[in-house]
């Protein structure tokens, strides 16, 4: 069976968890306490060199890190990762782009605020990085004009990474109110059967 390490709070981890229910993949769960360092240990960093869930062990022991990259592996010839050439490869492109432009500033906001408090050296950082997260809600506010998902007319990959701390964005203080299309695309993703909050074990 498929092993997720996981931690409950973690955006990056619920994409994993999320698509498997959504899939009715079965899943073993094991519980990594990153704030205590759990996902540092020897034992850990031989899953993931870097020491960071989520991680997703085969059958075989093999194991697979970044969200992103575990969505693709487990989406794979089903339709929520398209065959299409251009439209896989814009499926990649919102990936990468979260990456890079979203979860670096709305989830490390949201961890600061709501997990560890903002540190003192960090102020100046904490404010760029909040600057960037609406900026990042500006981009997806604007793509979602006359679109109801990320990429064609139907919820991919793209969509979940996308959600996963997009639905949490208030934690880190984020106001979607002024993002109606977001809103509204948030319902869409969450409205299918199978999807389980971030708060689910
Ligand atoms: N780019 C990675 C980021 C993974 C990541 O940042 N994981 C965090 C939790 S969301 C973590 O394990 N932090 C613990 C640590 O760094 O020790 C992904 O998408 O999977």
């Amino acid at each position: 069976m498929l092993r997720l390490y996981d931690y409950l709070a973690s955006g990056n981890a619920y994409k994993a968890r999320l698509l498997m229910r959504l899939l009715d993949r079965p899943f073993e769960r094991i519980d990594v306490d990153i704030l205590e360092g759990e996902s540092r240990t020897e034992e850990f960093l031989r899953k993931n060199p870097e020491g960071r869930i989520p991680v997703l062990e085969l059958d075989d022991g093999t194991c697979l890190f970044e969200s992103n990259a575990i969505l693709c592996y487990l989406a794979e010839g089903t339709p929520w990762l398209p065959g299409d050439r251009l439209d896989r490869a814009r499926v990649l492109q919102w990936l990468f782009w979260e990456q890079y432009s979203h979860e670096p500033n709305i989830a490390t906001v949201r961890h600061w605020v709501k997990h560890v408090g903002v540190p003192e050296d960090k102020r100046a950082l904490f404010e760029q990085k909040r600057a960037l997260g609406v900026k990042a809600l500006s981009v997806m506010e604007r793509h979602l004009e006359g679109r109801p998902y990320f990429v064609g007319d139907r919820c991919t990959v793209a969509d979940l990474a996308l959600y996963a701390y997009t639905h949490v964005a208030d934690e880190g203080g984020f106001d979607l109110g002024p993002f109606p299309r977001i809103r509204a695309w948030l319902d869409r993703v969450a409205d299918r059967p199978g999807f389980t909050p971030i708060t689910q074990r």
